[in-house]
């Protein structure tokens, strides 16, 4: 049950990618979700190559499934990651924060297969023309930085526009998100914040509890007025920021204010001054689980809730 074009082009057992979040996807996480069945992903992050390439050894010690590494565009190392992505025969490269377009020859030749996180309904039709895989779709629900539409209205209209299959990411960590976006289309899910929340996950434990206590409104946006927008738990770093931003502070200043907050979030575990980057469905997570359960409870939550859809189609029973 479930297999797509997604679990056939990544050979994986289930549809469901982790997000390659930098600093919190480190080469456990990654290898707990392959081991499960979903594709484990390192976030390259801004860290240099050869950590990369060392994350990318250590994986493979863990596991022999498929994997892959989320380069992140704005990093000053992307090229030499792409070097060591295509030399250490990494299965699959994710990206993000702008696009891959200018790897995917050197990727492709090396039989890496390419799946960018797109924003718009354009850069996926740009992507599927460069000659991609597979696009992951992610709605401004999601942690980190994020585009501007709704995952509910971007997915459908990317899935109308594209051939090749579609993934769909930000506000899903359970199984009726799971179903809700192959309704609309795609072919599989990415989830970040849901994995941050596994035993698994090497982020500081503040950083899982703070997740954990979250309610509904408490992942909220920084940095719109900068470009760069960047969704996190409300704490006091953020509230000053958003403060300092209102004020209208420049460009330069609010940059070297982010600088190491990600850092002191998952390594120090540093809940009011660090950056909590972390999605809307927050406020749904309530506990901490290793990635097996979280996968398994998924599809299982998936199946259970085809056949109550079923039973309300069948029997005329009514949804409540
Ligand atoms: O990339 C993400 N989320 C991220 S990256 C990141 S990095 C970071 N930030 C602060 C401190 C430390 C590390 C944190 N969160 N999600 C995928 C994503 N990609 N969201 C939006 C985009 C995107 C935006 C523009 C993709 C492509 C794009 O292209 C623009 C263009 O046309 O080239």
């Amino acid at each position: 049950m479930f297999h797509t074009r997604i679990t056939e082009l990544l050979n994986i057992k289930y549809p469901i990618l982790q997000g390659g979040m930098a600093r919190v996807a480190t080469y456990r996480l990654a290898a707990a979700v392959s081991e499960a069945g979903g594709l484990g992903i390192i976030g390259a992050g801004n860290a240099s190559g050869e950590v990369i390439r060392e994350e990318i050894r250590k994986l493979k010690k863990l596991t022999d499934k498929p994997f892959g590494v989320n380069i992140m565009m704005l990093s000053p190392y992307a090229e030499d990651i792409v070097g060591i992505i295509c030399s250490e025969g990494v299965p699959v490269v994710t990206t993000g924060a702008g696009s891959p377009g200018k790897y995917i020859e050197r990727l492709k030749k090396h039989n890496v297969k390419i799946i960018p996180v797109v924003p718009t309904v354009s850069l996926a039709k740009r992507l599927e023309r460069e000659g991609v895989d597979a696009l992951i779709v992610e709605g401004t629900e999601a942690g980190g930085h994020i585009g501007e539409l709704s995952t509910m209205a971007l997915v459908p209209q990317v899935v109308d526009e594209v051939k090749i299959p579609v993934i769909a990411a930000g506000g899903i960590a359970d199984g009726r998100g799971f179903l809700a976006a192959l309704s609309l289309g795609a072919e599989g899910i990415q989830m970040g914040t849901r994995f941050v929340c596994s035993t698994e996950c090497t982020a500081h434990q503040n950083y899982k509890g703070a997740i954990v206590k979250a309610k509904d409104r408490d992942a909220f946006v920084t940095g719109r007025s900068t470009g760069y927008p960047v969704r996190a738990l409300k704490n006091k770093f953020t509230r000053h920021f958003l403060g300092l931003e209102k004020k209208g502070v420049p460009f330069e200043e609010l940059e070297a204010l982010n600088a190491g907050r990600l850092r002191l979030a998952v390594e120090e575990g540093d809940v009011e001054q660090g950056l909590l980057m972390a999605g809307q469905i927050s406020g749904l997570i309530r506990d901490i689980k290793p990635c097996r359960e979280i996968i398994e409870g998924i599809i299982e939550e998936a199946k259970e809730n085809i056949k109550y859809l079923e039973a309300f189609l069948n029997g005329g029973k009514s949804i409540g």
